[in-house]
């Protein structure tokens, strides 16, 4: 039995004011089981022995209307008596092994980890899935230990998919603070593959609390949650990356054919693009975003994301001045167009400088998907970090401008693509070759002239770019991004080379000139990306 179980929507119930409020339990519980819970956890802290049986009798007879098993919390005595499908264990209850003496082998035994270490101990005694959490904090359980993020259920997953044996069989669900609003990303994120041909584990089911049993339609609930795990969210509509690109004349061809394109589909579409950013770059941003051929709308306030995320057009957030109400607004544009299926750009700029950035670039990474990630290579170390990897430099990024490179190109794009491939996102690195990837696709692009590092909002501006393209190109979000940094950085030599520009001052006018005007020819088939291209 314990093997066939179907963990993906576990419930846990709850019988407390708070959540339960005056309804009735098996009600309850029922509902959710015709909404298409999967498992049930019965958890009262509370109730007397003789309580606890009765109810989860009853809780049986419904669980068993549906085929779904119906585990007691903490209580084997309880699972004894009722004589229901198994326990979950917490990390102060009966020991596992205790549990598997009084239940035997067919009995399903979950254990409550939220390290690596409790994660080991717990297969070594013989649980049948782990319970990863927490989460996220949530008011249905205070005094939990650890909030771990995805980054911490995704280092025990590793661990398991890496010790083999028990450890790579053993099922997993995360708990803490799950709801419809975030339950497709946790899943999302939670498969990372190591390496393009590797197949991770991931997590097996969500469990959870408040959102099915505090709802006022817990069947409702239920069946949403089930859909939503079961398809595939708006923002990874697109495909599946295939291949390593190595230098090839023919798919470097090819990448250039699809970047005139991807030039002239901005054009056609002239998509939105939606700047949260600072305040030194808004001006130079919204003639960028015109000059290639977008509609640009610098817009702060996140109340607004709801309706500008249904106009087909991309969001971008740049951290570069933050504060703490703008941190709350990017959350809130973030929520809107990850549902809406709106690509998001994410640019922590100065990401690693204060320790008010680097936290700040946390809760945006826990707060939604980017489609793409775009940084220096200090922001991208610091994004590096925040995502769970760990980087033997520790130095701490000066100012935002982007300073000599630590690396080489092999290090930085093998940095990019691992990035990528834990975010299952796009991430580019910027600098005298930017380095691009899906995870498994890696660019280097060699173009731009000297004096985008000489005038303020480079970096940001491409950021901008990049979000037009990716909204008028959703096909493939690498392309996108290729195409705009080869619109972005040839017409920035175009720009250099002429006769007028003197210095950064005349270059900033000429640059927007170019944008505009080779965009138009390219748009218009008169040129193509290629002969420039290095
Ligand atoms: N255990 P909700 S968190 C019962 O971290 C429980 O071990 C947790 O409730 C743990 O889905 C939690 O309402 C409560 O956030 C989860
Ligand atoms: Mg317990």
């Amino acid at each position: 039995m314990a093997s066939q179980v179907d963990y993906s929507l576990y419930l846990v119930t709850d019988s407390t004011e708070a959540i339960l409020g005056s309804r009735d339990l098996i009600e309850v519980v029922a509902q959710a089981l015709q909404g298409g819970v999967t498992i049930v956890q019965y958890r009262d802290k509370s109730s007397d022995t003789g309580a606890l049986i009765s109810t989860a009798k009853k809780l049986h007879e419904e669980c068993r209307k549906h085929n779904v098993p119906l585990l007691i919390n903490d209580r084997v005595d309880v699972a004894l008596a009722v004589g229901c499908e198994g326990v979950h264990l917490g990390q102060d209850d009966m020991n596992i092994v205790e549990a598997r003496r009084l239940l035997g082998d067919k009995k399903i035994i979950g254990a409550t980890v939220s390290s690596v270490e409790e994660a080991r101990i717990a297969v070594e005694r013989g649980a049948d899935y782990l319970g990863i959490g927490t989460l996220y904090a949530t008011q249905t359980k205070k005094n939990t230990k650890e909030i771990i993020g995805v980054n911490g259920i995704r280092r025990i997953l590793r661990y398991l998919d890496e010790a083999g044996g028990k450890s790579s069989d053993v099922k997993t669900v995360c708990i803490g603070g799950v709801n419809a609003s975030n339950v497709q990303r946790v899943i999302h994120q939670l498969y990372a593959p190591r390496s393009p041909s590797s197949k991770p584990k991931t997590i097996d089911g969500v469990a959870i609390v408040s959102a099915i049993v505090g709802t006022k339609d817990p069947k409702e609930a239920s069946s949403n949650l089930q859909k939503l795990i079961k398809s595939t969210p708006p923002f990874a509509k697109s495909t599946d990356p295939v291949f390593w690109l190595e230098k090839n004349e023919d798919e470097i061809a090819a990448l250039v054919k699809t970047a005139d394109r991807a030039t002239a589909a901005v054009h056609s579409k002239s998509p939105l693009s939606h700047n949260m950013t600072n305040l030194v770059v808004q001006n130079f941003a919204a003639n960028v975003a015109l000059a290639i051929g977008a509609s640009p709308i610098m817009a702060n306030y996140g109340e607004e994301a709801a309706d500008l995320s249904q106009l087909g057009g991309a969001l971008v957030v740049n951290m570069g001045t933050v504060t703490p109400e703008g941190l709350l607004n990017y959350k809130k544009a973030i929520t809107a167009y990850n549902a809406a299926g709106g690509p998001i750009v994410l640019d922590p700029v100065g990401a690693g400088a204060t320790s008010v950035r680097r936290d700040a670039l946390s809760q945006l990474l826990g707060a939604g998907y980017f489609d793409l990630i775009k940084g220096n290579e200090r922001e991208i170390m610091t994004v590096a970090r925040a995502s769970g990897f760990t980087l033997d430099d520790s130095s701490q990024q000066r100012g935002v401008d982007s300073g000599d490179s630590m690396f080489s190109l092999e290090q930085r794009a093998y940095l990019v693509s691992k990035i990528a491939l834990r975010e299952r996102n796009v991430v580019l690195m910027t600098g005298a070759t930017d380095v691009v990837s899906d995870g498994v696709r890696t660019y280097a692009i060699s173009n731009g002239h000297a004096f985008l590092g000489k005038i303020t909002g480079s970096g940001c501006t491409l950021g901008t770019t990049v979000s037009a393209y990716l909204a008028a190109w959703p096909q493939d979000k690498l392309h996108a991004a290729v195409a705009a940094i080869l619109h972005f950085e040839i017409a920035a030599e175009y720009a250099a080379k002429r006769e007028d520009v003197k210095g950064p001052g005349t270059f900033v006018p000429a640059f927007i000139d170019n944008l505009f005007a080779r965009g138009g020819l390219v748009s218009e088939g008169k040129e193509s990306w290629g002969k420039d291209v290095k």
